[in-house]
């Protein structure tokens, strides 16, 4: 089981690298010259609500290999809804899945998401590599530029389909830095664009979990009618801390992450 969970996260390692040159960078600035490699928090993806692709398929991959549902939490305003999972193993990453409320969106966002999620193979969700597979669709730029307008959210994943869209340091694990802001601090010093929505620190030591995170790298893209440059992935960094039964914190805050949502915003 083990080996399973290490090899699908291998794989979105490795997917996450060749859209995020950055992650490989700031890997090894926050990695360089302690003994173990940096461990992982979380990681988080996206999708839409429509059957053949919803929450519930991608978490299907992750309940196989042992994971175990733990949490929810809406975003009104960006129409989604979102659930954390967990292995029972507390090393391995916590994984976090959005999606997109569809029937909140206009008529017009719901028909182009449609005519991109039809395109896409029936068996393709429960295929092993599904979780990594990128986007399913043809894409023009007219089409991206209306998802945009409208949703951000809708726009990334109509670009970038089925990957990881954040990896994240657990800040806790570093054995070169202690704080959240010295790890931010570094990142700066490096070169490194924060998402500063919210502050550049989201939620509290009250809150048990405090978050940072980088704004996506941008490449360049194919659409069907020519390239531009996108934003695609970022590095997230967490700090968790004991409640009262003492143990750290294993959830997620709503308030954090509506604004860690907004990292692959445009810069
Ligand atoms: C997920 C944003 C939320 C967190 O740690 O709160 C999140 C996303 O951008 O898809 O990752
Ligand atoms: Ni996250």
């Amino acid at each position: 089981m083990h080996t399973q969970v290490n090899e699908l996260f291998a794989h979105l390692w490795q997917n996450y690298l060749t859209v995020t040159p950055s992650a490989d960078k700031i890997h090894a600035l926050l990695g360089s010259s302690q003994q173990n490699d940096v461990l992982n928090d979380h990681i988080a993806l996206r999708t839409f609500n429509l059957e053949k692709v919803n929450l519930d398929k991608l978490a299907a991959h992750f309940l196989a290999l042992g994971y175990v549902e733990c949490g929810e939490y809406h975003f009104e305003a960006k129409k989604l809804y979102a659930k954390h999972f967990e292995h029972p193993d507390a090393n391995q990453p916590k994984v976090f899945i959005s999606e997109l409320l569809l029937e909140k969106c206009s008529p017009e966002l719901q028909a182009i998401v449609s005519q991109l999620v039809e395109q896409m193979d029936p068996e393709a969700v429960t295929a092993d590599n599904f979780l990594y597979s990128g986007r399913h669709w043809q894409l023009d730029q007219a089409a991206y530029r209306t998802l945009l307008a409208e949703s951000e959210y809708a726009a990334w994943l109509a670009v970038w389909g089925f990957r990881a869209n954040h990896f994240t340091v657990s800040v806790n694990a570093l054995q070169n830095f202690e704080t959240l802001d010295s790890v931010n601090q570094a990142l700066k010093q490096a070169g490194f664009a924060l998402n500063t929505s919210g502050g550049e620190i989201k939620g509290s030591p009250e809150q048990m979990l405090k978050q940072s995170s980088t704004l996506a790298d941008e490449v360049m893209v194919e659409f069907s009618d020519g390239s531009a440059m996108i934003p695609s992935c970022f590095y997230e960094f967490a700090r968790r801390f004991p409640g009262a039964d003492g143990n750290l914190y294993s959830g997620f805050v709503a308030a954090s992450a509506d604004k860690i949502f907004e990292s692959t915003n445009a810069r």
